[in-house]
């Protein structure tokens, strides 16, 4: 079993969350916030047996578009020691991790 961690744009979440659920994975969401840019995001959390990871994958990348964001003002202490020119920056899809689950247990 393998634990699937998503971030998804907050736009995206309710979308993700339907297919996920319609094609029979288990999800818990989390409220999340993104260190950037500081914006709401989701993030799911999913077990998913070896070989539906693939599956989880593309259902969740299907429904997450890439989209700009401004980057809002910042401290500039923040910043310090960081080039910084951009005003927007490209966001998603989504960002997933994979990761290999040593015990499962429902109790
Ligand atoms: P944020 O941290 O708010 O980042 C939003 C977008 O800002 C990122 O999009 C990326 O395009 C840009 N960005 C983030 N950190 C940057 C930096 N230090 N310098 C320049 N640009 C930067 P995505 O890469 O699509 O990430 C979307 C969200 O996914 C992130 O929101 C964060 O919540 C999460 N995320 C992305 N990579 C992660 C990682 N390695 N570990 C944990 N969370 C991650």
């Amino acid at each position: 079993m393998k634990l699937i961690l998503a971030i998804v744009n907050n736009d995206d979440g309710p979308m993700v969350t339907a297919q996920l659920n319609k094609k029979g994975f288990y999800t818990t969401k989390i409220a999340s916030t993104g260190g950037f840019l500081s914006a709401g995001n989701m993030t799911f959390i999913s077990g998913v047996e070896d070989e539906k990871v693939d599956e989880a994958i593309e259902i969740i990348k299907g429904y997450s578009r890439k989209r700009t964001q401004p980057v809002p003002a910042v401290n500039t202490e923040q910043l310090a020691g960081t080039f910084f020119s951009k005003a927007e920056v490209m966001v998603g899809g989504a960002t997933i991790f994979v990761l290999d689950v040593e015990k499962f247990i429902r109790a």
